[in-house]
C-alpha cells in the first residue's frame, strides 16, 4: 500500500472527493489522497510514484517559493522569470507524457532537474545564507536527481507498465487538487484591486445556456456590462451574429439572470434596420468582439475600420475611426472570422485588442478614452494575432489563449501595458466546444465570460496574492 499527497500547498477545506478503481483509490476530505496496490512488489514501482510525486511537487515549490519571495520583496526578477520558464517547461513535459508514454525521457528529465539545481544554487548565493526555504528546495532537488538516477538502472518495461497506472491515478488527483483550489480560493483579493500578482487559475466552466436565437448561430458574444463598479450590475447582455459569424443585426438586453434564462423582458436593441426590402447595415456590428461598457455596446463597426458604440438605453450611436487598423477579416482570431477588433474591460477602463498591417498582423493594445472616443495610447506586441484563438485584459495585463485541444485552452502569452513587459505562462481552461468566438473578463464579478459555438459559459477567475 502507498499513500501519495499531491496537494501539499493548498490543504484544509470541506470538500469531498472520491473516486474509486481497481487499481487506487482517491479519498480525502481536507486533501487529495490517493492509495493504490502497485501490481509487482519486486519492482520499485513506489520509486517512480515518488517521481512522479516529486516533479509536481517540486513545480508547485517553485511557486511556493516565488510567493515567498515576492512577500519578502526580495528582489530576484531574473531567477524569478527562469523558475516561472522552467516550471513551464517542467508543465509541458508533464503534459507531453500521457501520449508519448513510450518511455520515460530521463535524459530530459536529468537535464531539467540539472537546469533547477543550477538555478536554485543562484539563488542560494543571492540570498546569503537567509534562506531556509531555498535550502529544503536545493535538498529535494538533489534527492529527486538522485531517485531519477536508481530508477535508469531499472527495467523500463515495468516501470512504463506501473507508471501508466500512475498516470492515471495522478490525473484525477490533479483534478481533485484543480477543484479543492477553484473552490478553496478564498476571496483574499478585493474586487476592482489590482494589488496581486496576475491570473492563477481558471475555475471549470459554467454552462449557462444556449444563446437565445438557437445553438444554429455560432458566433457571437455575452456578459454583463464590465465596466469596473458599473451601476447596471445585474443586466445580461447577449449578441448571437448571423450564421455568417459576420454580421450583428441586433442585441438582447436582460434586467437579470432570471429573465435572461427565460429569454423575457428582454430590451431588443437593433443596430442593422430592415427598409423597404433591404437590410441597412450602416451601424450593424462585425465580429464577435463586443463587449458593454458602462451600459453602452461597443463593437467594430460593419465592412469599416470604425469602433462604433450605442447607448443602450437611448440607442444613440457613434463611431470613431480605429486608425491603421486592419478590417474585413483580415488577421482574425485563429477558429472566429470577422474579428478584426475585440474590446475588453477591465479594473483600468477600457481596451480595444487589434492590428495594423504596419505591424504585420502582431497585436496591438489600445486604451480606449471613453470620454472623447479616442485611443490614448497603444501598445504594439510581438504576438501574432492569428496564432491567438481569443484575449481579454484584467488590470492592464493582456492574457492570450490558444486551443491546444477540442477540450482545452491554454493562457499561453501575457502583456503588461504598465511595464511592457511580455511572458509566456501555461494556464490551462476546460472548454466544452472546440471553438472561441468571444472571451471577455469582468471585473465586478471577476469572471471570464465565453461564447462557444452557440453556448454561453462562464468561469471564475482566481488571482495570485
Ligand atoms: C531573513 O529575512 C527575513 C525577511 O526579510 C527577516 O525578517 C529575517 O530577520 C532574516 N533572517 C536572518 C537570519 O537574516
Ligand atoms: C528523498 O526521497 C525519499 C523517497 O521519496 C524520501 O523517503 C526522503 O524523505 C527524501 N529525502 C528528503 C531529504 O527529501
Ligand atoms: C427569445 O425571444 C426572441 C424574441 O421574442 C425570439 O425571437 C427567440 O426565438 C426566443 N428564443 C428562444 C430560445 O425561445
Ligand atoms: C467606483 O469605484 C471608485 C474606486 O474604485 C470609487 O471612487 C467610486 O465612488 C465608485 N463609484 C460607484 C458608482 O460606486
Ligand atoms: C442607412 O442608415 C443610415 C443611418 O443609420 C442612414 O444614414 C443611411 O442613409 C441609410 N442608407 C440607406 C441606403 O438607406
Ligand atoms: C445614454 O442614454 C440615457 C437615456 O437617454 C442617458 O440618460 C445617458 O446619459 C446616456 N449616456 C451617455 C453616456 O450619453
Ligand atoms: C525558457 O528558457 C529557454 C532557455 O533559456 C528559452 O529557449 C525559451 O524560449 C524560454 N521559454 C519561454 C516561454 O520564455
Ligand atoms: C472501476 C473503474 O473505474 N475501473 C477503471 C480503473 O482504471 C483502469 C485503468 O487502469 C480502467 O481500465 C478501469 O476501467
Amino acid at each position: 500500500m502507498y499513500f501519495c499527497i499531491l496537494t501539499l500547498f493548498l490543504l484544509h477545506t470541506a470538500a469531498g472527493f472520491v473516486t474509486k478503481n481497481a487499481s487506487g483509490i482517491l479519498t480525502g476530505k481536507d486533501h487529495c489522497v490517493c492509495e493504490i496496490v502497485l501490481p509487482d512488489s519486486t519492482f520499485p514501482a513506489q520509486r517512480v510514484a515518488s517521481l512522479e510525486d516529486e516533479t509536481q511537487r517540486l513545480g508547485n515549490r517553485v511557486e511556493d517559493e516565488m510567493q515567498k519571495l515576492d512577500e519578502q520583496e526580495i528582489r530576484l526578477d531574473s531567477y524569478l522569470e527562469r523558475l516561472i520558464n522552467l516550471t513551464w517547461r517542467l508543465e509541458r513535459l508533464e503534459k507531453m507524457r500521457p501520449d508519448a508514454l513510450v518511455e520515460i525521457n530521463f535524459d530530459l528529465l536529468r537535464k531539467e532537474l540539472q537546469d533547477m539545481e543550477r538555478f536554485v544554487n543562484a539563488l542560494k548565493a543571492t540570498l546569503k545564507g537567509n534562506s531556509t526555504h531555498v535550502e529544503n528546495l536545493y535538498t529535494e532537488v538533489k534527492n529527486i536527481s538522485k531517485i531519477v538516477g536508481q530508477l535508469e538502472t531499472m527495467d523500463k518495461n515495468n516501470v512504463i507498465k506501473a507508471q501508466r497506472d500512475m498516470e492515471i491515478l495522478k490525473k484525477k488527483l490533479l483534478d481533485c487538487e484543480k477543484n479543492l483550489k477553484a473552490i478553496k480560493m478564498p476571496v483574499t483579493i478585493p474586487l476592482g484591486s489590482c494589488q496581486h500578482h496576475g491570473l492563477a487559475r481558471i475555475g471549470k466552466p459554467n454552462i449557462i445556456q444556449v444563446n437565445w436565437k438557437g445553438i444554429g448561430y455560432k458566433s457571437g458574444a455575452w456578459g454583463k456590462d464590465a465596466a469596473w463598479n458599473t451601476t447596471r450590475k445585474f443586466m445580461y447582455w447577449v449578441a448571437p451574429l448571423n450564421t455568417d459569424g459576420r454580421i450583428l443585426e441586433s442585441v438582447r438586453v436582460f434586467s437579470n439572470l432570471y429573465d435572461m434564462q427565460l429569454n423575457r423582458s428582454a430590451v431588443n436593441v437593433p443596430l442593422a434596420v430592415f427598409i423597404k426590402n433591404k437590410w441597412n447595415y450602416t451601424i450593424a456590428g462585425q465580429g464577435s468582439g463586443m463587449v458593454v461598457h458602462n451600459y453602452h455596446l461597443y463593437f467594430n463597426c460593419y465592412n469599416s475600420r470604425d469602433m462604433c458604440r450605442i447607448n443602450l438605453s437611448s440607442f444613440v450611436t457613434q463611431r470613431k475611426t480605429l486608425l491603421n487598423a486592419v478590417f474585413n477579416n483580415r488577421y482574425s482570431y485563429a477558429g472566429a472570422s470577422y474579428q478584426d477588433m475585440d474590446f475588453a474591460s477591465d479594473e483600468r477602463g477600457l481596451w480595444v485588442l487589434y492590428t495594423t498591417e504596419e505591424n504585420a498582423g502582431k497585436l496591438v493594445i489600445g486604451k480606449v478614452n471613453v470620454a472623447t472616443f479616442n485611443i490614448d495610447i497603444s501598445w504594439p506586441t510581438s504576438q501574432y494575432k492569428p496564432e491567438v484563438s481569443n484575449a481579454f485584459m484584467i488590470c492592464g495585463v493582456l492574457y492570450a489563449t490558444r486551443s491546444i485541444s477540442p477540450k482545452q485552452e491554454e493562457i499561453f502569452y501575457t502583456f503588461d501595458t504598465k511595464t511592457g513587459k511580455e511572458l509566456r505562462i501555461s494556464i490551462i481552461m476546460d472548454k466544452i466546444s472546440e471553438k472561441v468566438q468571444s472571451l471577455s473578463y469582468n471585473s465586478n464579478d471577476r469572471k471570464l465570460y465565453m461564447y462557444t459555438e452557440g453556448v454561453l459559459v462562464s468561469y471564475d477567475v482566481a488571482l495570485k496574492p
